[in-house]
């Protein structure tokens, strides 16, 4: 082999050209400023690393290369112990009315007051580079850049959790992430860890009853309800303290859920699903919205509840307190760069304000020791408000000094309190200061659990019976589907023990599908399930489904020779709705339409099976169908939208593939022609209603 004797690479031709004198000139795709070292140096050859002769070993005395290389080996930061795949996005909050008599917190008084926020979506278990659609909580954390300082509000998609006390959350997150013997399941619950865990904790049976409810696979981040949790106080400015539970509910598009098989397919399909919507709605303008609220109440109606409010595992029935909306929240703006943002962003329950405080819930008070300690070993320094995402917006001044990455650098000889000698120096303020509430609550020094929090089955039968029919079928087979994944035969049994507790019908049916019936065991509650709780409708996301397509996309098929007047139509009428299109093809190249005109289809079939839209719509030429009967993914697309209860619109020529997938057309059933206007008006009906529950029986066995 002849080797060049240029002292150039060949990669020359390709980034970088040489001008008529020699030097080198940026292609179009770098033709910025001079690129540099970190310190400045500009940099004559980005291609090749410094060599002793052209195929001689590379010199150390390369200070650039080392310098890329060794920053590059230091690009990665530990991921989050928990949470640790998540999107974020810009945004703002208002104030829908002034919020004195229940908080002096500034940035709840004045509706007319913006306050920047920054929010954080999640999945619990899996790690960053994982999917998006597993069945798992999902967290919600909002930071609020106020005034007088950071609000950080970190909540999850679900109003409950699996413990009582911080003292168990190592011992949940060990059983429900990878087992350390064989590093999987990733991103799951379904294995023996988990199910072994908390078969022997009855306080997380509530919390189960969720995560095996459709709440755990959302459609998408954008209709994710949130919730902080636990009991919080808001003082306002006589000192009036006021207990509250705080709410996020999607403003118009309303919460809603993918069937568990759609999130399956989902995510092999698309794995970043969510991150995409996301990023992609609020690229189109298409600005998601929360309304914040809360439950307040007083130490009175507190006394008066059945449980502790100190307890993370109980909900207030909003029938029983009702919502009051506090404020609005859009996030209209996406990050510019995901690892400074997105990555970097540290939230902490600690970071409150003045007019919002804690209580004495144990789950609370130990997440206030454990999200400080935990950046400073994922961001690397005590110094992490610093990063421009963590950093208030209003002044911090204090004697806190040095340290890895310092980036202030502050003058003066004076760096400690009470001094003479910096008379301008920051002094505390018992006026504006932050004061914590006197909470007269105490008691002697004692590990152990209030009788009060001892109930652990009626509220998750409450939860049952607040469903509605498909809501509780999803239910009965999600725990199907976890428990039939776990190996130990023992585990299976005591879950099913405490199903029997939780509600005797969800029992029989879930040991009914596994073909476990009468193998129960048998488990004494410390308290007796009340069975007398009135069930909430509010629990249910179905019940309170908004009829509404905002924000939401539908995959239309097309082929050579489709109706592009009929598009444009259905494309014109979608908008009016707040809905788009996509048109799916067999490929990617451009498509002629009946009249001949060349048409770029938006994705290619193959990569855009019908799981990523909401509904669907074919629209083949009658050549065209004939081409799709030999495809297995159009058939899929069409099968899959009728197993996944989507409203489907079709012309007459795509009638074939309908019957090759077995679908017959009956309009009841959420199929219907859109040749003309009122049949393109009648499928978005269809597609309003989300899913079309009357197929449901005829798709999935009722267990
Ligand atoms: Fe936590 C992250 C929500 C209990 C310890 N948690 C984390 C995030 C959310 C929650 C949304 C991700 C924040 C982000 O986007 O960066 N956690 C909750 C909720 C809980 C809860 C709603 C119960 C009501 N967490 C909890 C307990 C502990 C932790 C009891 C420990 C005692 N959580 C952490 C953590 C994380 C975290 C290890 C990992 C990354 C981080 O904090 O910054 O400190």
């Amino acid at each position: 082999m002849k080797h060049s004797k240029t002292a150039k690479g060949r990669n020359d031709s390709l980034a970088a050209s040489r001008g008529k004198g020699g030097e080198l000139h940026q292609t179009a795709t770098n033709a910025g400023e001079t690129l540099t070292t970190n310190h400045g140096t500009a940099i004559s050859d980005n291609q090749n690393s410094l060599k002793s002769g052209a195929r001689g070993p590379t010199l150390i005395e390369d200070f650039i290369l080392r310098e890329k290389i060794t920053h590059f080996d230091h690009e990665r930061i530990p991921e989050r112990i928990v949470h640790a795949r998540g999107s974020g996005a810009h945004g703002t909050f208002q104030p829908l009315k002034n919020n004195s008599a229940l908080t002096k917190a500034a940035f709840l008084q004045d509706p007319k007051k913006k306050t920047r926020v920054f929010a954080r979506f999640s999945t619990v278990a899996g790690g960053a580079g994982s999917v998006d659609t597993p069945r798992d909580v999902r967290g919600f954390a909002v930071k609020f850049y106020t005034e007088e300082g950071n609000f950080d509000l970190v909540g999850n998609n679900i109003p409950v959790f699996f413990i009582q006390d911080a003292i168990k959350f190592p011992d949940l997150i060990h059983s429900v992430k990878m087992e350390p013997d064989r590093g999987f399941p990733q991103a799951g619950s379904a294995h023996d860890t988990f199910w072994d865990f908390v078969s022997l904790m009855p306080e997380s049976m509530h919390m189960l009853m969720w995560a095996m409810s459709d709440r755990a696979i959302p459609r998408s981040l954008r209709h994710i309800e949130g919730f902080g949790i636990h009991t919080f106080r808001m003082i306002n400015a006589q000192g009036k303290s006021t207990f509250v539970k705080f709410h996020w509910r999607p403003a118009k598009i309303g919460a809603a859920s993918h069937i568990w098989d759609e999130a399956v397919k989902i995510a092999g399909a698309d794995p970043d699903y969510h991150r995409r919507d996301l990023h992609t709605a609020i690229e189109m303008g298409n600005f998601p919205e929360w309304i914040l609220s809360v439950q307040a109440f007083d130490q009175k109606t507190a006394d008066s509840l059945d449980f502790d409010i100190l307890d993370s595992t109980k909900l207030i029935p909003e029938e029983i307190i009702p919502l009051e909306p506090i404020g609005r929240m859009v996030l209209d703006r996406n990050p510019v760069n995901f690892f400074a943002e997105t990555e970097q962003v540290a939230f902490h329950p600690g970071h409150i304000v003045p007019g919002i405080d804690f209580t004495a819930d144990p789950l609370l008070q130990g997440r206030l020791h454990s999200y400080l300690d935990t950046q400073l070993s994922r961001l690397g320094s005590a110094n992490f408000h610093e990063i421009p995402i963590n950093r208030p917006v209003c002044p911090m001044r204090n004697f806190q000094r040095d340290g890895h990455m310092r980036m202030e650098v502050p003058p003066g000889r004076v760096n400690y309190e009470p001094n003479s000698l910096g008379p301008d120096t920051p002094s505390e303020n018992p006026l504006k200061g932050f004061a914590s509430f006197p909470d007269p609550d105490a008691g002697p020094k004692t590990r152990s659990r209030p009788e009060a929090f001892a109930d652990h089955y009626s509220q998750g039968r409450l939860f049952w019976k607040s469903m509605s029919e498909p809501e509780q079928s999803h239910i009965v087979s999600a725990f199907t589907f976890e428990l039939s994944k776990v190996e130990t035969p023992a585990i299976r049994t005591r879950m099913l023990g405490h199903l029997d507790l939780l509600s005797p019908e969800l029992g029989q049916r879930v040991a009914k599908a596994m073909g476990m019936e009468g193998m129960a065991d048998k488990i004494t509650p410390a308290v007796p399930p009340r069975d007398d709780l009135k069930p909430s409708p509010a629990l249910s996301l179905i019940k309170k489904w908004p009829k509404t397509i905002d924000g939401r996309t539908m995959g239309v098929l097309i082929t050579d020779g489709f109706d592009s007047r009929l598009i444009a139509s259905l494309r014109a009428t979608l908008k009016k709705e707040g809905a788009d299109l996509k048109l799916v093809a067999p490929h990617v190249g451009p498509l002629a339409d009946s009249g001949g005109k060349k048409v770029d289809p938006d994705v290619q079939l193959d990569g855009a099976p019908s799981v990523v839209f909401d509904a669907v719509v074919v629209v083949p030429s009658k050549a065209g169908v004939l081409e799709l009967l030999g495809n297995a993914a159009a058939i899929d697309w069409v099968r899959d939208a009728f197993g996944h209860l989507k409203a489907i619109g079709c012309v007459a020529d795509a009638e074939p593939l309908l019957d090759k997938a077995g679908i017959k057309a009956d309009a009841g059933l959420g199929l219907v022609r859109v040749d003309t206007k009122s049949g393109i008006e009648a499928f978005i009906e269809q597609a309003k209603q989300h899913r079309i529950w009357k197929r449901e029986p005829l798709v999935r066995p009722k267990r």
